[in-house]
């Protein structure tokens, strides 16, 4: 700011006068020349000035000086300079006082003097100087200027301080601002947005002692609806908008929306156009689609596929989705004649579901036969709803059938087990088409319907297993018929048996009229005939998985162009993967289950029969895998079918296959009609020649000669574990738990912490678990004595311990009733202490295929032991024999009846021990078998030269 004042003459010496410019301008200036005449103190003052918010003030002074050389006959009392002073005061003062305080500021130099001549060609020689007064600090001061006798004329004087102006920066505004007066510090000054604007970072500027903006930070941006222009935030104009505040412009109203006033932060949409609550306000308006075209449907055996094109008007959107509506139109309306609709069944299934589809088409799966349905499909994108616009469908009647509804009659429970449950229904009639098969589905009923499974079947019966005992469950059931599914059946509930109630109204099942009705028959036919090719292509699959088996063996044991070798299943990282590879996965309603036949350690065993397509069906038994198991226990099942799955002989149980896919989990194995060698011949004491048994016990050697020869060890050979068919063949079984033995009621824990069927197994499997094909070879001559035995316990009623002692003491079985020298020498063989003295199986083999070959001369004539059979104590009194063999209690029948030495009771039969008082038909037996086998040892000790 310029602030000017016109002094007053303090002196009167220096004068008011009034000259024209250059430019014939007048001009006001305050004159003093008194150059010819020494000692000038002129003064010249100014009025009181205040200082308002100045720290420093600065004056500025033009003035003209005479050059004191170009004066004619001045004397030495020229002066070419002046002097100027100030005075603070807080109040205006009087001139007396003034004199007194007064302050010096400088002296005064013109740069410029002038002479005659240039008065002459009046040529101005001004000058300008500024000086800095202060700091001041009062409310105002006074300015003087002193002459010491130049020639002077003070033409302007200028005073005015520095600050830095208002301006506006960043779209924030900053007011006038006064520096510090110390010339190193700035004063920070806040902005202010301007109108319409709002702050981003708080904005600043910093004003410079030279009244300067320096240092801008932070900025102010335009707020929604408006946008800057010139500085300032201007309102968007109608059609445009502005939704963000940012340093953007106003945008164009995108399609379909426009803006009618100034200022718009959004553009609505017009009439019959939205935005979805997903879409930004920002973009276009759309609408919802039109309806969805060339609707088709397709009935195909069960399915029924509904297709589809997408709409022409898209609505202007990409989210465009389709939901199938369903509705059963059966009847019409008696009075008005009109269809009637009502929803359709809930359980119809949507594949992939019923409501927003991406894709044009869909399937349907569980409608029921003989209906009009009614299929809209309605086309929908993210606005459809929002206005009153009408659902864009698209409608098909699909027909399902021409009769009335069939449905299952009432669904019987025949009997239940722990985990199982057999029902039977009536066939279903008056079906328009085939009937495929029937679906049961059912659930636990206290887990209402969170998880339900099913299972089909072709006849009107099934046995459900895989079940929880004590549990009631929900059925249902429907037929399945070329055309589609009947409706359900109503809702039966039966439970399983409780713990430790085998059975419960067991009977059979009525599998086996499926096979005997007629129109059945040309169903499975037709069924066989459809399923031939997925039978080609399993076959396939198969010898591909064959080719990769031999491809492995080859490269990882280099036998192979000699025999398979067993892979041991717990070699691969995941067991399921040698599931995969060794078992053929079987579609479960391939099987048909009959009858509970046993219970095993993962759940039932169940007979019955397999129907797979393209073959003979065969008679299966079935193993399931109780519901409720874990991982683990599901792989310790699988894991016989990844052992049984590798074998393929006559005396191995055949693997037929396994469900893994569906529950229950089940092992599918051939159907041995005799079950367990133990039992079948406990149950037929006595009733087979000796050739029939030794055929069994061929049978037995031929399975293990094979395993052997594979590589395998089977460690729990026992007959509980030979199964048997209806013409008595032998089958070795059970391989699942032959490394841990779980699962055999026989098996001990031993001192190494393995669980052990003691009394099969070789002495040094027990001690030190060294299990081989020879220790195999033991329990196969255990097996021979249970077979000659009928079934009888090895060992009889001896504790583990006792047997143990007494084979490591040198004892060894006796020959049993009736049982062959040969054989009982063989069995012996086997049961050699050092293993490496034992037969191997291929040995055991030729010798019962010689004994079979010619029985009379080997079992009536060879009384005789080998010459490398060694020696096996008798034991020294009656008394010490009875306790060996468990029977103590008739001590005093023999003693009583004068039999005192073991000589004395080799001749007795079993007349003879009925006679001293022996009754029951098993004590008498193991008492005869056991006076055999001494019979036969006196007479080897005899040939020794030994006296008994
Ligand atoms: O002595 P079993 O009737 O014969 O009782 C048991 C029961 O299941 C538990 O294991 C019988 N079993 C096991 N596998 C078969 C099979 N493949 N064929 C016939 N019965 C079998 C076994």
């Amino acid at each position: 700011m310029e602030q000017t004042n016109r002094g007053r003459l303090a002196d009167a010496t220096w004068d008011a006068i009034t000259e024209m410019d250059e430019q014939n301008r007048p001009i006001h200036t305050f004159q003093v020349c008194h150059v010819m005449e020494p000692n000038q103190n002129n003064w010249l003052r100014s009025g009181w000035i205040q200082r308002q918010a100045a720290q420093r003030v600065y004056v500025e002074l033009r003035f003209t000086l005479r050059d004191c050389n170009s004066i004619p006959w001045v004397s030495g009392t020229c002066k070419e300079t002046f002097n100027l002073f100030y005075l603070q005061t807080e109040e205006p003062l009087s001139a007396v006082a003034f004199q007194s305080r007064i302050m010096k500021v400088d002296t005064i130099a013109a740069d410029e003097s002038f002479t005659q001549t240039d008065l002459g060609d009046r040529v101005l020689r001004l000058n300008t100087e500024v000086r800095e007064v202060g700091p001041v600090t009062r409310r105002g001061f006074y300015l003087a200027f002193q002459d010491v006798g130049a020639c002077i004329a003070l033409v302007s004087v200028k005073v005015f301080y520095k600050r830095c102006p208002s301006t506006v920066r960043n779209l924030a505004v900053f007011p006038d601002t006064v520096p510090h007066t110390d010339s190193s510090s700035l004063v920070e000054v806040r902005g202010a947005c301007v109108e319409n604007a709002e702050e981003r970072d708080t904005p600043k500027l910093y004003c410079g002692a030279d009244g300067d903006w320096l240092v801008p930070l932070g900025r102010c941006v335009c707020s929604i609806g408006h946008a800057e222009m010139d500085g300032d935030c201007r309102a968007c104009k109608p059609g445009s908008f502005k939704a963000y505040s940012g340093n953007t412009e106003c945008s164009k109203c995108p399609s379909h929306s426009s803006s009618h006033d100034q200022a718009a932060t959004i553009c609505h949409c017009d009439k019959g156009f939205y935005r979805a609550i997903k879409d930004s306000s920002t973009v276009a308006c759309t609408r919802p689609p039109s309806a969805p075209r060339n609707l088709v449907s397709l009935i195909n055996d069960t399915a029924l596929f509904l297709q589809w094109t997408p709409p022409i008007d898209t609505g202007g959107r990409e989210d465009i989705t389709y939901n199938v509506l369903c509705q059963r139109c059966d009847g019409r309306d008696g009075d008005s004649g009109v269809t009637q609709c009502e929803p359709c069944e809930p359980d119809l299934r949507f594949i992939p579901r019923p409501l927003s589809l991406t894709a044009t088409s869909v399937a349907i799966l569980d409608f029921a036969t003989h209906v009009n349905y009614t299929f809209h499909v309605e086309a929908a994108n993210g606005v459809s709803g929002l206005g009153v616009s009408p659902r864009s469908l698209a409608n098909v009647t699909v027909n399902t059938n021409q009769a009335g509804p069939a449905l299952v009659g009432v669904v019987r429970k025949d009997w239940a087990s722990q985990n199982s449950i057999a029902l039977s229904w009536p066939e279903a009639e008056k079906l328009p088409s085939e009937i495929v098969d029937y679906e049961v589905k059912y659930f636990e009923k206290e887990q209402e319907q969170l998880s339900y499974s099913s299972t089909r079947t072709k006849n009107p019966s099934v046995v459900v297993t895989g079940l929880r005992p004590s549990t009631v469950y929900v059925f249902h059931v429907r037929v399945r018929t070329a055309a589609g599914y009947t409706a359900y059946s109503p809702n039966y509930e039966f439970a399983t048996a409780a713990e430790g109630n085998e059975h419960e109204g067991r009977r059979l099942c009525l599998c086996s009229h499926w096979l005997c009705s007629r129109k059945e028959k040309a169903l499975i036919f037709c069924v066989e005939i459809k399923k031939l090719v997925l039978c080609q292509g399993y076959i396939k699959a198969r010898m591909k998985s064959e080719e990769k088996r031999r491809t492995r063996f080859r490269a990882g044991h280099g036998l192979y162009f000699m025999f398979f070798t067993y892979v041991d299943p717990d070699t691969y990282e995941d067991p399921t993967q040698a599931v995969e590879e060794f078992a053929k996965e079987i579609d479960p309603s391939y099987i048909c289950i009959e009858r509970v036949i046993g219970a095993g350690e993962f759940g039932e065993v169940c007979s019955g029969r397999l129907h797979i397509p393209g073959r003979m069906d065969i008679a299966v038994a079935i193993k399931t895998l109780k519901g409720g198991y874990v991982e683990q226990q599901r792989r310790d099942f699988l894991r016989e079918a990844s052992i049984m799955g590798q074998f393929d002989n006559p005396n191995i149980i055949r693997l037929e296959g396994v469900v893994t896919r569906s529950r229950p989990v089940m092992i599918v194995v051939e159907y041995m009609e005799n079950g367990a060698l133990d039992s079948f011949l406990r149950a037929r004491d006595g009733q087979f020649t000796v050739l029939q048994l030794v055929g069994m016990m061929r049978g037995i050697a031929v399975g293990m000669t094979y395993l052997s020869d594979m590589g395998y060890i089977h460690r729990d050979l026992a007959a509980r574990n030979i199964l048997v068919d209806e013409n008595l063949v032998c089958k070795v079984s059970d391989f699942g738990m032959s490394r841990v033995l779980e699962d055999d009621t026989e098996a001990a824990y031993t001192a190494t912490g393995g669980k052990i069927p003691i009394r099969w197994t070789a002495p040094e499997a027990i001690a030190y678990g060294k299990f081989s094909s020879v220790s195999d070879v033991w329990s196969y001559g255990i097996v021979m004595w249970e077979v000659m035995s009928y079934g009888e316990r090895p060992y009889w009623e001896m504790s583990n311990q006792d047997v143990i002692l007494s084979i490591d003491e040198g004892y060894r079985l006796p020959a049993p009733m009736g049982c062959p020298v040969t054989l009982h020498q063989l069995m012996l063989h086997c049961w050699q202490k050092e293993s490496n003295q034992r037969p191997r199986f291929n040995t055991v083999l030729s010798f019962l295929d010689k004994l079979i070959i010619n029985p009379k001369v080997t079992i009536d004539t060879c009384r005789h032991p080998p010459d490398d059979m060694p020696d096996y104590p008798l034991f020294i009194s009656i008394g010490d024999w009875l306790d060996s063999i468990k029977m103590s209690q008739y001590k005093n029948n023999f003693l009583a009846a004068g039999y005192t030495t073991l000589d004395s009771i080799s001749t007795m039969s079993l007349d003879d021990i009925r006679r001293i008082g022996i009754c029951l038909i098993g004590h008498q037996r193991r008492i005869l078998s056991s006076i055999q086998s001494l019979r036969l040892q006196l007479h080897h000790i005899q040939q020794s030269g030994f006296q008994v």
